[in-house]
């Protein structure tokens, strides 16, 4: 089919964490490069991405950090969108789930299908936490995975075998906001039956994909497809999210998995008025570009989404890349075994496209991968450096010095067999790369691109120009022999940048100025053309366009890599013996060790009050513990702390003291703890009030 139009799609990132370079790798890296590959190729092309910002991903980091969710998707995406930025990641627009215009287009897109009577009205009974007082869906909801026995399988999803599950499979389920055993409660969901469409996607995917999708893709979509299909929820008990519009749906959200895809939709609206062109044309080639634990949602449940509304195009192609590992381990955000994106922006300034560089080179485009910043070194230095820089820079160095700094004439006369390959290798060179990037072979045709550079070298080598200027004292018409060598090396340069533009946008604008072309030059269709620089053209001095990678910057990236493990094992550890409150070691020796730099929006997190100790007593059967009323002036609560060793709880009522405030509660020997008194630990280990020196007001904010 002859597409009029290209929509391409990014996966919408959670914006509940930053982004880490596996998620470059893997969906916006690849992605951007078909886009700008496309523009050059001067294609009508949309690419649209935003914030996922709703989900259960979203409460549990609110919770967590002790703040409200929309707090937490305003940080996280403005964090995002600026690493996106950064990096170069050109989308023409970066828009977020929470906009009215998202609310509202997949509230009007879940009323059609329910207006049409899609829709199963289920009543079920489902996990409920009786401490937490909420229904425990997907991921609120931990268990032991059937399949592989990992005792923290999600209710969705086993992170450990990749398992897709539903809560009911889980062994010993247990609440993950309040770790209680839940109970089954009833409430009712509106059921999408996806089973109804399981015919259908089969002809479409297992009949019409299969040469054209990726091995991965089909894989796991086929074997989806073999086991059958159910009918899934698509709505959910919650307060954050975006509201069932129906007039019997209180507390009911819709299903994070039902909205987001759709804002690829309400993205492209707030875009342009020309969006129906783009989701209800046929001849709109949709493209999303997403990561392998998306893939179901892209492939099987989107598509019967649209499909069910009859009124949108379904996508093209679904190019998901598998994993980035980072130094032989899994990427994760709890234990901070990643690299994130804003930090390496800090660590290496300008340094953008070696890092765009790095991650297509060894893109997971068939299988997981590893990064290694060795790997990164080697590859910087060795590629870019000594390969494409290396060749860039002695063209314009030899071309100042043996031709009066202009592009020199191509004497036809003398062109020879060895200056032809090089005209037929830069021609091959945009025709395998051209068709590797319509085909979404990013590594292949990277790599392409730094052989041409490296025929380029060997070419130049073989030629030795600055050996041939050596004889022109006596054979004045060797001019021609160096004029012809560095005319190709200089329009090879030039094509050179053509060709690096979509994957290195940064370094072919460099280029561009130091071969004083317009961007114009970039377009595709000069590619393989010969006479991209005049003649007697006066160009530049040569700028270096990639610098060494230095032994010791990646030293301090690996170290930095173990430091945040062990202090993210050290802050769980603090988290849990805090929350225990069992702090009384007797023989403690005073802790010199001192924590990360913290910002004063850090602090503000903690809700610090002062509160009067109304009542005090011992907890049975645990001899640190005492059990106290605290009077906050707003509110009276129960807090246990560990310092029953050290206070006599007659000795302690009537005593102002400091409480953490916001912290989240915790059961104690069957007693729930809301707060944390500070004490300071002596060195005898002995633990002492931290109190106001004068009376205060109760729930006096401290700061
Ligand atoms: N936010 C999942 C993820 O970040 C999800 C993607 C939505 S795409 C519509 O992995
Ligand atoms: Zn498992």
């Amino acid at each position: 089919m002859d597409f009029k139009r290209i929509l391409v799609t990014a996966a919408l990132p959670y914006a509940n964490g930053p982004v880490h370079i596996g998620h470059l790798a893997g969906c916006y890296l690849p992605a951007d490069i078909y886009v700008r590959y496309q523009r050059a190729q001067k294609r009508d092309i949309k690419f649209v991405c935003g914030s996922d910002e709703h989900g259960v991903p979203i409460t549990i980091r609110a919770m967590k950090e002790g703040i409200t969710p929309q707090d937490v998707v305003d940080k996280y995406n403005a964090i995002i969108k600026d690493s996106f930025e950064q990096m170069g990641i050109s989308f023409d627009i970066y828009s977020r789930t929470s906009n009215k215009i998202h609310h509202e287009t997949s509230q009007a897109f879940f009323k059609k299908l329910y207006d049409d009577g899609l829709f199963e009205e289920k009543e079920s009974e489902q996990y409920y936490d009786e401490e937490a007082k909420v229904f425990l869906a997907d991921r609120y909801i931990l268990g032991t995975c059937p399949v592989c026995a990992n005792e923290n399988a999600y209710g969705d999803q086993c992170e450990k075998c990749g398992s897709s599950l539903s809560p009911e499979q889980l062994i010993n389920p247990r609440s993950a906001l309040s770790k209680a055993v839940p109970v089954k409660k009833k409430t009712k969901h509106w059921y999408f039956p996806l089973n109804k469409y399981e015919q259908w996607l089969k002809e479409w995917i297992v009949e019409g994909k299969k040469d054209e999708w990726k091995a991965n893709v089909y894989g796991q979509c086929k074997s989806w497809l073999d086991n059958g299909l159910q009918p899934r929820a698509m709505t959910r008990d919650s307060n954050w999210g975006v509201s069932v519009p129906l007039p019997d749906a209180e507390g009911k959200v819709l299903y994070v998995w039902f909205d987001a895809p759709i804002g690829y939709i309400s993205a492209t609206k707030e875009l342009t008025p020309m969006w129906s062109d783009y989701w209800q044309q046929e001849d709109t080639k949709l493209v999303h570009f997403i990561g392998k634990d998306n893939i179901v949602f892209h492939c099987i449940i989107f598509p019967a989404m649209l499909k069910a509304h009859g009124k949108y195009v379904l996508p093209d192609n679904v190019p998901a890349n598998e994993f980035l590992n980072i130094e032989g381990d899994k990427v994760s955000t709890s234990r901070n075994w990643a690299v994130w994106v804003h930090e390496y922006i800090k660590d290496f300034p300008e340094q953008q496209d070696v890092l765009r560089y790095v991650l297509c080179a060894n893109a997971p485009e068939t299988k997981d991968n590893d990064f290694t910043w060795k790997d990164f070194q080697d590859r910087t230095n060795s590629e870019l450096v000594s390969i494409f820089g290396n060749f860039v820079n002695r063209a314009f160095v030899l071309m100042h010095k043996l031709c009066n700094g202009k592009v020199p004439k191509l004497h036809q006369d003398v062109l020879d067999d060895a200056d032809k390959a090089l005209i037929q290798d830069i021609q091959n060179a945009k025709t395998n790369v051209e068709a590797d990037i319509e085909n979404y072979k990013f590594r292949d045709a990277l790599y392409e691109i730094i052989d041409l550079a490296r025929k380029g070298n060997k070419y130049m080598q073989d030629k030795e120009p600055w050996i041939v200027a050596k004889s022109l004292a006596e054979n004045p018409d060797n001019q021609k022999l160096i004029d012809n060598c560095l005319h190709l090396c200089l329009q090879l340069t030039a094509n050179l940048a053509i060709l690096i533009n979509p994957f290195l946008p940064y370094t072919a604008k460099k280029m561009c100025g130091m071969m004083k072309v317009v961007d114009r030059m970039l377009e595709w269709e000069n590619a393989g053309k010969l006479n991209l620089l005049n003649v007697c053209y006066p160009l530049k001095a040569p700028e270096l366009l990639f610098r060494k990678i230095e032994d010791d910057e990646i030293k301090a990236q690996v170290e930095k890599l173990h430091a945040n493990l062990v202090q993210s094992q050290n802050a769980a550890k603090k988290m849990e013996e805090t929350q225990q409150n069992a702090t009384n070691n007797a023989d403690a020796t005073p802790d010199v060790t001192q924590k990360a730099e913290i910002t004063i929006d850090d602090f503000m997190k903690i809700d610090l009050r002062v509160a009067t100790i109304l009542h005090a007593e011992k907890v049975e059967k645990a001899d640190k513990l005492l059990k106290l009323e605290l009077d906050l002036g707003f509110e009276k609560r129960t807090v246990v702390s560990g310092i029953a060793q050290h206070h006599k709880p007659e000795d302690i009522i009537g005593k102002q003291v400091t409480v953490v405030a916001n912290l989240a509660p915790r059961k104690m020997k069957g007693i729930e703890s809301k707060g944390m008194i500070l004490m300071a630990q002596n060195n005898d280990g002995r633990l002492i009030f931290v109190s106001p020196l004068e009376t205060a007001d109760n729930g006096s904010d401290v700061k």
